[in-house]
């Protein structure tokens, strides 16, 4: 078995990725995996040897047994497929139509969401404040998936109106966390059994905690207890390694949203 991540350490879709390796008893970087970080910042997701892998020039890419596989989701329904212990969706196809509704979801709202403080807030200053319109022009016009959300954002990142509708879909993931947990007794969102449902959401977490914005769920107990057993599962430690965190690997450039807000008068 040969098995190959193209991923970034702090991308959040190559966390989703990692923490299904993990979950399925592949936690090691370098060993239970080959390894290639992807340095996004130095443009490598967009060379013509990175394309011919994905031709969407984002991060992550599979490669198992010479299989190139892409879409971070489909990754890890695949990865489920592939190493079926512990399998990581419910076995009868009521609740399984159900998780993959969940992983519908979070691929709409919140995986959209969480880009925009991502970026705002981080990314694009420190990588496009000094870029002139003409440069930050023609690199967007690179961009085979992002164009769009390049060119809406500008160098200076989003305004107050696109952070807080951000933050209300964020909300609205959280309170269907809660709802969902409150239902069925948890653990874990589908119930009793740890799915990719979970494994999918917790990148977004994580980075929404890590910008500064874990106060979005202050008020939400089950959904708060959750996140702590989240925190607890060894599939955590081995995803989140020490540069995973933007606010560590971008440690110089990095504010929090509180600090943000103030001095964007939001
Ligand atoms: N739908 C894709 C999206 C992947 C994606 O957006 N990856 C980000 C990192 S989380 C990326 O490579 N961004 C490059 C960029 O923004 O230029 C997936 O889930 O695999």
């Amino acid at each position: 078995m040969k098995l190959e991540l193209y991923h970034t350490a702090h991308s959040t879709c190559s966390q989703k990725v990692r923490l299904t390796l993990a979950e399925k008893g592949l936690p090691e970087r370098g060993k239970d995996w080959i390894e290639h970080e992807v340095n996004l910042g130095k443009f490598e997701h967009l060379t013509p040897e990175y394309l011919k892998l994905n031709p969407n020039g984002v991060v992550p890419t599979l490669v198992h047994n010479g299989n190139i596989l892409i879409e971070s989701s489909a990754i890890m329904e695949y990865l489920d497929e592939a190493f079926p212990d512990p399998p990581l969706l419910p076995s009868d196809i009521v609740s399984r139509a159900r998780a993959r509704a969940w992983m519908r979801y979070i691929d709409e709202v919140p995986t959209v969401a969480v880009r925009v403080p991502s970026f705002s807030n981080l990314l694009a200053p420190m990588r496009y404040a000094q870029t002139s319109d003409d440069d930050f022009a023609s690199h967007t016009e690179r961009l085979p998936l992002r164009k769009q959300f390049y060119q809406r954002m500008t160098q200076k990142g989003f305004g107050k109106k696109e952070i807080d509708y951000a933050k209300f879909q964020i909300q609205q993931t959280c309170e269907r966390i809660e709802n969902s947990l409150s239902d069925n007794q948890g653990p874990w969102i589908m119930g009793e059994q740890f799915t990719l449902v979970d494994a999918q959401v917790t990148p977004l977490i994580d980075r929404m905690e890590d910008l500064g914005y874990a106060s979005l769920w202050d008020a939400l107990p089950e959904m708060s207890a959750w996140w702590q057993r989240i925190k607890e599962r060894p599939s955590y430690k081995a995803t989140f390694y020490e540069v995973a965190p933007i606010s560590v690997r971008y440690q110089s450039h990095f504010k929090s949203a509180d600090e943000l807000e103030k001095e964007r008068g939001y």
